[in-house]
């Protein structure tokens, strides 16, 4: 394989899908060597056929608001590879969705859902719908409307949708009512469901929770753990909530957390019904966290900013892609940052993750440390099919199961000749062999 090949042709196939751009050229350079040392990964044209979705579906929603004015969006599904199972990715709402950012995330979903260990394949869908200000009613008729159009190629077997940006449980609800009339069936379509209706207890937290687990162990390597330390978390939403509640649990102090309108800074943590008040910002579909320094004396809100300023022990990105550049990276290291660890899917910018291992800071992606999220889908998955419920600590013990193994897979393909553990490389590697492995077996499609 040659890296600056492939990039040509993606780059020519795919003009100005940039953010699709910048994942399949991190998963190559991370597999090159091991993939020409395997010849019948290039006889069988691998990489040709892992870089191209099995199928991209497009379609349109519209939707009628309160005042009965009616708006178009764009929904989409990409099920991008199902060689170790059925597709299996979230769903994001946002006004930025489009093709390239889709791409990406349903591209990235393969590799991650390799690590769990669990036979789930790669998706990711969503619609440019932005949640911000809308009533429930509006949302409830947009899901029902996304769901029209979705319902057809999606099924227990075949493609299972969950939560991403802008879509939590609320929306899973509404989006499965849709499922349940239009097919005629109470099967586990979703995940991320109510627990009265099939939903799994710990995936609410669980994307939070592993990323959590994940740090844990990469400070272990350096014989650390979270006490005492501090934290900064971004977003607020579904995973830095998870996040922080763990942090929390296991000694460390969260001074942060990030709205699009800036951060909030909290010197005495954010801990207990602080905690609480991130569900209360998200559900007011309002987007912003300055209320927060309303609300808690403690609080300081910092307008236009990102938390990366701050000084802390361990960065925690929680919210969306490429919200930490070279310059937050270059801050986070001065300061002293021992651990960079991903909740949101590629949050870091190339330029910031080279400065992060450059420095020899112990710097963790998505694919491997958000994975519980898609993890615990799984599990919900595996509840569904059976017809039982496991307990809570039975969920979380997996759960941790399943970010422990991750680890000590990427320690084991990414450990360099110095013995520093290049987790970019080692959950690259170990994700891409086995979709690859099981690609060569199952013959050409
Ligand atoms: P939520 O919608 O619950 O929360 C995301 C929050 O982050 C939103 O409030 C969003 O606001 C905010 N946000 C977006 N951009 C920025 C920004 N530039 N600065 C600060 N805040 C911002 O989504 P999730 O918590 O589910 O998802 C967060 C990240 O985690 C995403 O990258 C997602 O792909 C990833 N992820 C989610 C999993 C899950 O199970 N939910 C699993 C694995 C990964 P706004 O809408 O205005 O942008
Ligand atoms: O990015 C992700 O892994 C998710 N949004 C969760 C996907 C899932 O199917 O649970």
């Amino acid at each position: 394989m040659n890296v600056d090949l492939i990039m040509n042709e993606l780059v020519k196939k795919n003009p100005g899908e940039i953010e699709f751009h910048q994942a399949v050229h991190e998963v190559l350079e991370s597999i090159e060597e091991i993939y020409n040392e395997n010849p019948q990964f290039e006889s069988s044209k691998i990489i040709e056929r892992l870089i191209e979705p099995d199928r991209v579906l497009t379609f349109k929603v519209p939707w009628a608001d309160d005042q009965g004015r009616i708006h178009v969006n764009r929904g989409f599904r990409i099920q991008f590879n199902n060689a170790i199972g059925p597709y299996k990715g979230g769903l994001r709402f946002h006004p930025s969705v489009n093709l390239s950012i889709l791409k990406f995330l349903g591209f990235e979903q393969i590799f991650k859902n390799s690590l769990t260990s669990l036979p789930m394949g790669g998706a990711k869908g969503g619609s440019d719908f932005d949640p911000k200000g809308k009533s429930n009613a509006e949302i409830m008729r947009f899901c029902q409307s996304f769901m029209l159009e979705l319902w057809n190629i999606i099924g227990p077997n075949t493609d299972v949708p969950a939560g991403d940006i802008g879509v939590g449980g609320r929306e899973i609800g509404y989006l499965y009512g849709a499922y349940r009339k239009l097919a005629r069936e109470n099967t586990g379509v979703l995940t991320g469901k109510g627990l009265n209706w099939g939903g799994s207890l710990i995936r609410p937290e669980a994307t939070g929770f592993g990323c959590v687990y994940f740090a844990k162990e990469m400070l272990a390597t350096k014989g650390e753990d979270l006490k005492g330390k501090k934290v900064a978390i971004s977003g607020f939403g579904n995973v830095a909530w998870g996040a922080a509640l763990k942090v929390t649990e296991l000694g460390g102090k969260v001074v942060t957390l990030s709205g699009p309108d800036g951060y909030v800074y909290d010197s005495e943590g954010i801990s207990g019904e602080k905690i609480d008040y991130m569900l209360e910002l998200r559900a007011t579909n309002e987007d912003i966290v300055a209320p927060y320094a309303l609300e808690f004396e403690s609080g300081e809100f910092f307008q236009g900013k990102r938390p990366w300023e701050v000084d802390v022990d361990i960065a925690l990105p929680c919210a969306t892609q490429n919200e930490l550049e070279k310059e937050d990276a270059e801050a986070l290291v001065k300061n002293g940052c021992m651990c960079v660890c991903e909740g949101a899917n590629m949050p870091c910018t190339p330029e910031a993750i080279e400065v992060f291992q450059g420095s020899g800071l112990l710097y963790a992606p998505g694919k491997a440390a958000n994975a519980g999220g898609v993890a615990t889908s799984g599990l919900e998955m595996a509840q569904n099919s059976m017809k039982i419920n496991w307990s809570r600590a039975e969920v979380d013990d997996r759960l941790h199961h399943i970010m422990t193994n991750i680890h000590q897979n990427c320690v084991e393909h990414g450990t360099d000749e110095d013995g520093y553990i290049d987790y970019v490389k080692g959950a690259n590697i170990a994700g891409f062999l086995k979709v690859a492995n099981s690609m060569v077996d199952q013959g050409l499609f």
